[in-house]
Order: structure tokens, then sequence, then C-alpha cells
């Protein structure tokens, strides 16, 4: 039986890769760094410090600078990012997502947010979807970011139900494995291929799949 679903946020939610792309491709240009669509799409999931040394390795530039400066290149975009999540309204959450929400709620099914932004809070703010959720975990809260399973981990705990008794629905690769790793059924919205390789047990196209009945059914039919 399911007693909880545990949504990632950007790209499952909303795009704000696109916000992400735009704010991470201005900081790289203005240390020298080529940044493009193909190299954002890796970032997915992955923590802001992650993000930006994969950035500074990318190119060829991780030894140029401290840990003190590293602080301050994220700072630095953060705060750009910051201004354009501040466009976010409820146009912007994704097709059925509401609808989703408005379902699980009518059937007692608690709603967690498993996401490794520390923007999260801020994020259904704006989109004003925040009432919905039992739980927002704190990405700073755990050891170890996706594709570790502790944030999911943490979101049933404080859920207080079983692991076994979620079901989490991710975008990136390091996100589906996260919920693998936690023990729970994971829906993958993207790519057939990408999300399949990456673990999925359903895989939506996108978002306007997420139908709660039609989910539940493929969760009951899993072997
Ligand atoms: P912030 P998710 C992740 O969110 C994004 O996919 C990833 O691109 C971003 O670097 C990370 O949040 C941290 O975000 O800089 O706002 O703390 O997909 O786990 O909801
Ligand atoms: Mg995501």
């Amino acid at each position: 039986m399911i007693k909880a679903v545990i949504f990632d946020l950007d790209g499952v939610i909303t795009d704000t890769a696109e916000l992400h792309f735009q704010a991470w491709k201005n900081l790289a240009n203005s240390i020298s760094i080529d940044f493009d669509k193909e190299f954002n799409e890796t970032l997915k999931g992955i923590s802001r410090m992650d993000s930006l040394n994969r950035i500074l390795r990318h190119g060829d530039a991780i030894d140029k600078y401290t840990e003190e400066e590293k602080e301050e290149l994220a700072f630095k975009k953060n705060e750009e990012y910051k201004q354009l999540l501040a466009y976010l309204k409820p146009e912007n959450i994704y097709p059925g997502i509401r609808e989703c929400l408005d379902t699980l709620k009518e059937r007692n099914i608690k709603i967690g947010l498993a996401s490794a932004s520390k923007n999260g809070p801020a994020i259904l703010n704006y989109l004003q979807i925040t009432n919905y959720f039992d739980t927002i975990v704190n990405p700073d809260s755990v050891p170890s970011g996706k594709p570790a399973p502790d944030i999911f981990l943490k979101a049933a705990e404080t859920l207080c139900v079983k692991p076994i008794e979620c079901i989490g629905v991710e975008d990136s690769e390091a996100g589906i494995e996260a919920i693998k790793k936690a023990g729970m059924y994971a829906v993958g919205v993207g790519t057939m291929e990408i999300m399949k390789q990456a673990g999925a047990d359903l895989v939506l196209k996108d978002t306007s799949e997420l139908i709660w009945n039609e989910v539940y059914e493929a969760y009951c039919h899993n072997d």
C-alpha cells in the first residue's frame, strides 16, 4: 500500500533547469569557461557546490580557486538565480502536477519534497503550492546528496512511513538512483532509455502523464 509520494522539484514540478542554465552560463563565461545546454544536463539533481566543481573540472580550472573563492562563485550564481526565480508564477507549474497533488490529498496520501535545491521552499512559495506538502526536506540536513538515498529516506522518516510504502518521482538519473537505493518505487519523467537505464520502474514522457490512478495501477502490477 502506498502511503506517500515524494517529489523532486526541478524538472518535475516546474522547469527551473533553464534558469539554472542562464545563471551558470553567466558565471562560467565570467571566468572564461564555455558552458552549453548539453553540459547543463549533467548538473540535474546535483547540488550547487558539486555543480560548480563539475563546471571547474570541465573548464580545467579546478585547481585555480580556493574553497573560499569557490563559495563566492557559488554565491554569485545563486544571487542571479534567485532574481530569475522571482518571476515564477503558478502558471509555471508543469501540466498534471496540481491535479496529481489534489488527488493525493483527497486520498490521504502524504506528500513530500526531496529536492537538492536550497531554494526549494522559495520556489514552492512562488508557485503557491507550499500547503500541499507534509514535509520539505532541507538538503543540508542529510549527509550525502543524490545519487545517495539520504534525502528520500529522510522524507519517509519525517512522514512516519516505510520506504516500501513510498513512490518517488524524479527527472534526473542521480535522482532515480537515489530512489531505488532508498528501496522505493521510482517514477522517472523523461526519455525512456535514460530513465530505464537509471533504474526507473515506470517512465512517463512528461508530467501530463502523472495521473495518479494510472501510476498506482502500474505500481500494483510491478513485478
Ligand atoms: P540550488 P532537484 C536540483 O534540484 C537541480 O536539479 C540542480 O540543477 C541544482 O544544482 C540543485 O537542485 C541545487 O539547487 O542551487 O537552488 O540549491 O532537481 O533536486 O529538485
Ligand atoms: Mg530534478
